[in-house]
């Protein structure tokens, strides 16, 4: 079997085929390059070191000590809890007593109770481990809901392959290709698609560590991922955006990608992106296709394996014309098994005949185009691509001294998609810099993404008869 192969191997250790063609050049990330053998050797003997561990936990800067990390669990069995290197002491005591990590494995922050276990990235071994269950999980991606603190997705190992077998095949992605992207490596889309997918594939990655335009320009890849703010910024940045013709495809997601933005890029480059849909629990399961139509506003038909329905909210089939909207569910096998003990969460967003709602509201055309017109709660918000909970940073900032009432929304943002916004009332008088005092509590407690942008001190929350806050009357 040749390294050339598409799709080469059938397990999720990515590096299963050892034998056949090198890639000299798999990985580039953080200024080093590793070759498929020598990361096929240093995560090996990663493996080595956490065989016996169930669950780890990696701080997913974007580095080779993370690549070398999940690799070595994933070649080991052992699952792996992606960390935000930026989590705030709030979000990462969660993470770390929720998912019950035993380890960091890498990386670790400067003040932690957890042992600490190296990478190597020098070392190697050649051992070779036998492939873990399908069923087993790989996985454990900690993901924002409306309510409380971020729950724990669990993916197994079929499901991811399952997932990354169905867009490398919407997206002909192939040995051949090279990607470029410089997104985070704690989801789905950066770690999973991002850096699991090429090697499944076979083709080179290249991580450019923060996703300007200029580094998207200067890599010279072949295929591109990116959130929308990253394209919108690029569409921006005419001279970089050029440069980015000579690639084959431009793959936008995680957000909806503004029409003026896909036309603006397929001015510039001469490419009109690729636009998929997907969650951190189902992976990806919407997308026009690489060898299909490309429509603005619109993500697509479903990946391989994957059934689509719309309900109204008795729970009825909703037309399949295009206009008609109703809650989006999916059916396929890249789908996760749930929240991690959280048996009420999960049974919640499963429908009786084994759907998965996915919150989100969709139109379907006759022809089998998905649009995704917006989420069922506007507690959810999308920023710069990033899922945050409302709940979550009101429950923050609630725990500041001088806060007594909060509402967390997303407004509308021509670069971020939303932004987030506190309303604020303040339970002692307000001092002149409380906004900024407000919003530095809220990147010590979470991450620096979830922090407001902006807090309105008022002197009420607009309230309904029943005294909940009406969040769509403000903005
Ligand atoms: C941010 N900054 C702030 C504040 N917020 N400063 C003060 N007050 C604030 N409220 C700082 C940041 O730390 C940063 O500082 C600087 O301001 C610029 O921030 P920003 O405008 O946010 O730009 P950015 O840091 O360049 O981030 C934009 C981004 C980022 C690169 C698009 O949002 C990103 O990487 N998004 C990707 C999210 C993603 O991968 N989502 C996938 C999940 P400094 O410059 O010093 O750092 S979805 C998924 O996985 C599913 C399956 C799917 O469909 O894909
Ligand atoms: P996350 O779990 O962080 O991956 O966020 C998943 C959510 O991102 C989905 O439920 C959608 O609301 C949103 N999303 C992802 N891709 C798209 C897209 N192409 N268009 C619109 N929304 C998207």
């Amino acid at each position: 079997m040749s390294f050339g192969a598409p799709l080469l191997l059938r397990s999720l250790n990515p590096l299963a085929v050892a034998a056949g063609e090198d890639i000299p050049d798999a990985v580039t990330i953080d200024g080093v390059t590793l070759s498929r053998s020598d990361l096929l050797g240093a995560a090996t003997s990663v493996a080595e070191r956490v065989a016996r561990a169930e669950r780890v936990a990696v701080l997913a800067r974007p580095t080779v000590t993370t690549v070398l990390a999940v690799i070595g669990c994933l070649i080991a069995g052992v699952t792996v809890v992606p960390v935000p290197p930026d989590s705030g002491t709030a979000e990462l005591e969660h993470i770390l007593g929720d998912s019950g990590a035993q380890a960091w494995l890498g990386e670790a922050p400067a003040q932690t109770h957890l042992p600490v276990v190296p990478v190597r990235v020098h070392a190697r071994s050649w051992h070779t481990y036998s492939e873990p269950e399908p069923a087993a999980t790989a996985f454990v991606l900690y993901t924002s809901g409306t309510t409380g603190p971020p729950k724990g997705v669990v993916l197994s190992r079929g499901a991811i392959a399952a997932g990354l077998d169905a867009v490398a095949d919407a997206w002909s992605w192939t040995a051949d290709d090279v990607l470029v992207h410089g997104l985070p490596l704690f989801h789905v889309h950066g770690l999973i698609l991002g850096m699991l997918g090429p090697l499944r594939v076979g083709s080179p990655v290249i991580h450019t560590g923060k996703p300007t335009p200029q580094a998207y320009a200067e890599a010279r890849g072949t295929l591109y991922f990116g959130v929308p703010t990253v394209w919108s910024r690029i569409a921006e940045d005419p001279d970089a955006a050029k440069q980015l013709a000579s690639a084959r495809l431009l793959v936008s997601g995680s957000a909806p990608l503004p029409v003026p933005v896909f036309e603006r890029l397929r001015e510039l480059t001469g490419h009109a992106p690729v636009e998929r849909y997907g969650m951190s629990e189902t992976m990806i399961t919407l997308s026009t296709r690489a060898d299909g139509e490309r429509r603005p506003g619109w993500v697509g038909v479903p990946v391989a394996g994957v059934r689509t329905r719309i309900r109204d909210e008795a729970g009825a089939a909703v037309a399949h014309d295009g206009e008609s909207i109703g809650g989006l569910q999916v059916h396929g096998p890249m789908v996760f098994d749930g929240y991690l003990d959280r048996p009420e969460a999960t049974a919640e967003c499963w429908t009786e005949d084994g759907w998965f709602k996915t919150g989100d509201v969709a139109a379907i055309a006759a022809d089998g185009f998905h649009r995704i017109v917006g989420r069922e709660s506007v507690d959810l918000i999308k920023s710069g691509g990033y899922r945050i909970g409302a709940g979550e940073v009101e429950t923050a900032l609630l725990g500041h001294p001088d806060v007594a009432e909060v509402a967390v929304v997303g407004l509308p943002d021509a670069d971020l998609g939303q932004r987030i916004v506190a309303y604020v009332v303040l339970g002692s008088a307000a001092t002149d810099s409380i906004e900024k005092a407000l919003i530095e509590h809220v990147a010590e407690q979470l991450s620096v993404h979830k922090r407001p942008r902006e807090v309105r001190v008022v002197s009420a929350l607009p309230r309904n008869a029943m005294g909940k806050v009406q969040k769509k009357l403000l903005g």
